[in-house]
């Protein structure tokens, strides 16, 4: 099912020289970046987008991080979207993200872990809501169409 997702690479991800690497395995996987804003997020957004987590001890820290350079908000659209960029990514805590995973080849600690994907069509509906409008999602066929759906 041709599903989009909202991904966003983090300060370190920028900091760290790491997007391109990031963008280049969503991409051979075979998914489709569909929008995509460099931008700082403020206080205001930050508690929006990580809403669930207010009071929670990690939360202060996340938004100081979160805030603290550009991040890179991106909407991806592809079969199983949401499931596989999850995959790519890997677990939330790098000691347990799998070799091979985004997080697993590539961070060291929990808060810092480069990137954000939705967890599910909910999530993806609000977080692509929150970061941009319909109107700045771009309709196109990669040149690999053929080979990457039914
Ligand atoms: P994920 O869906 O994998 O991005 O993880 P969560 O929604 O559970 O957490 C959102 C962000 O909060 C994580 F990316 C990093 C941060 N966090 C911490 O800093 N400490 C924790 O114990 C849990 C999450």
């Amino acid at each position: 099912m041709q599903e989009r997702t909202f991904v966003m690479l983090k300060p370190d991800a920028l900091s760290r020289g790491l997007a391109g690497e990031i963008i280049a395995r969503l991409e051979k996987k075979g998914l489709k970046m569909v929008a995509a804003k460099l931008l700082m997020m403020d206080e205001n957004m930050a508690s929006k987008h990580y809403a669930e987590h207010v009071g929670k001890p990690f939360y202060e820290p996340l938004i100081r991080f979160i805030t603290s350079g550009p991040v890179l908000a991106m909407v991806w659209e592809g079969e199983n979207a949401i499931n596989a960029v999850r995959k790519l990514v890997g677990k939330t805590d790098p000691h347990e993200a799998g070799a091979g995973t985004i997080r697993g080849d590539y961070s060291a600690i929990k808060r810092m872990n480069l990137v954000h994907a939705s967890d599910s069509p909910e999530s993806a509906d609000r977080e692509i809501s929150l970061f941009f409008d319909e109107s700045e999602i771009i309709e196109w066929k990669r040149a690999d169409d053929i080979y990457l759906h039914d």
